[in-house]
Formats: structure tokens, sequence, C-alpha cells
């Protein structure tokens, strides 16, 4: 989508810290860590949050999390790591396009 960030970095268009990627998703750093590990994983197509996904694509919406697993086992944190959706605006929501947060180790700050 035009004007997309997270479509921008998903195009490889935007500079992002790629820490993983399948054919339908892709997983880079928050460039506003709010843990030790914070990373976000995003379908590749636009969706602007986790419930249109949800609808649209129940299977993307499922491999956020499985991708997100695989990231927190890889950072070090096979068992303890959070998953956070913000959905709206007024919930903290800033890129709408949807996005998983995945948190592990430490809690360093606020979640946008
Ligand atoms: P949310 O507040 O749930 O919409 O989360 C958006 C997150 O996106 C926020 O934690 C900061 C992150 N973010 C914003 N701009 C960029 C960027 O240009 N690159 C990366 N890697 N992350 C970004």
């Amino acid at each position: 989508m035009e004007g997309c960030l997270f479509c921008g970095i998903v195009a490889g268009d935007v500079p992002a810290q790629v820490v993983h990627s399948t054919d339908r998703v892709v997983a880079f750093r928050d460039i506003n860590p709010a843990a030790t590990v914070h990373v976000l994983v995003v379908p590749r197509e636009h969706h602007a949050h986790a419930a249109e996904l949800a609808d649209a694509a129940p299977e993307v919406s499922a491999e956020l999390v499985t991708v997100a697993a695989a990231v927190a086992a890889d950072e070090g944190h096979p068992d303890d790591y959070r998953l956070v959706y913000n959905t709206g605006a007024g919930a903290g929501q800033t890129v709408f396009h949807a996005h998983l947060h995945l948190l592990a180790g430490e809690l360093t700050g606020p979640l946008a």
C-alpha cells in the first residue's frame, strides 16, 4: 500500500534489521525497542490491524505467531516471551499495517 511504512520495509525500500522472513511474513527489529529483544512480525500483504488480517487470511495470522516463536527461540528465549497487538490509535497503534510485537528478555521501556 502506497505510503505505508511497513509495506516499504517488506518491499526492501525502507531499511530494517530483518531477522526472519518467509513467503508471507517478515520479522524485523523494532526501531525503538521496549525490551532487550523487540521484534515486529508483519504480513507481507497489507492489512490495517490484527483482526482485519485474521478475517482475511487466518493462516497468515497464525504464521505470525509461529514465526514469533521461532524468532524468540533464535534469540535465546524459547519459553518466555510476550506477544502484543496494539489495535487503534487509542490503544497506541501508530503504524496501520498489522504487526505483532515480540518482546523477550528484560523490559526496557513502554510500548508506544
Ligand atoms: P505500534 O505502536 O503498535 O503501532 O508499533 C509500531 C512500532 O513500530 C513501534 O514500536 C516503533 C516501530 N517503528 C516505527 N517506525 C519504524 C521504522 O522505521 N523501522 C522499524 N524497524 N520500526 C519502526
